[in-house]
């Protein structure tokens, strides 16, 4: 029974390392709070943009754009990170009276995935910015990743129950094999 067992261990570990690597694939953090927050109506243009997650950020592979309907990004510094909360400054001067804007922000979160998300918003009478375009720093689009995320922890779930599948059928051959000797011939 000893090797039946280990069997039987084996594939309760299995069990527990899929749902380990899979988990937090389609838990990581979200955005929990902005300012301005989405579809928000100011009256001016703020002086900085503030966005705020459940947990610590990486101060690392951030990046953020406040975009106009010209795809004219405000910002004038880089983003700062405290802990949850990522800060930039805007140039408030730069932007119209009336106007629509978008927040274009990825940051990796503490799980080490990245995310991503837009924010739009806008001043007096603007008309909202639906469907910003404008490229993050880096090139890459705001919209990006939480699918390949989804597709990832279906994959491993997948392999998992193979595997499970595999090392069930492995325990049932044995406990033949076991109870086979005593069988009076
Ligand atoms: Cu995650």
């Amino acid at each position: 029974m000893s090797y039946l067992r280990s069997v039987l261990a084996v594939a309760a570990l299995t069990l527990v390392s899929v749902f380990a690597v899979a988990a937090p694939a389609s838990a990581h953090d979200e955005l929990v709070g902005s300012s301005p927050a989405a579809d928000a109506k100011l009256d001016t243009l703020p002086s900085e943009i503030v966005l705020t997650y459940p947990a610590a950020i990486m101060t690392d592979g951030a990046a953020i754009a406040v975009i106009d309907a010209d795809g004219a990004d405000l910002t004038t510094g880089d983003p700062v990170i405290e802990t949850n909360t990522l800060t930039v400054p805007i140039d408030a001067a730069a932007g119209s009276a009336d106007a629509g804007y978008a927040v274009e922000w990825r940051v990796v979160s503490s799980d080490g995935h990245p995310i991503s998300g837009t924010i739009p918003f806008t001043v007096g009478d603007g008309e909202p910015l639906r469907d910003a375009a404008a490229p993050l720093a880096d090139g890459s689009s705001a919209t990006a990743d939480s699918g390949s995320n989804a597709a990832l922890a279906l994959t491993l779930t997948a392999v998992g129950l193979v595997l499970i599948v595999g090392v069930l059928a492995v325990v049932l051959v044995v406990a033949r094999r076991k109870s086979g000797p005593r069988q009076p011939k």
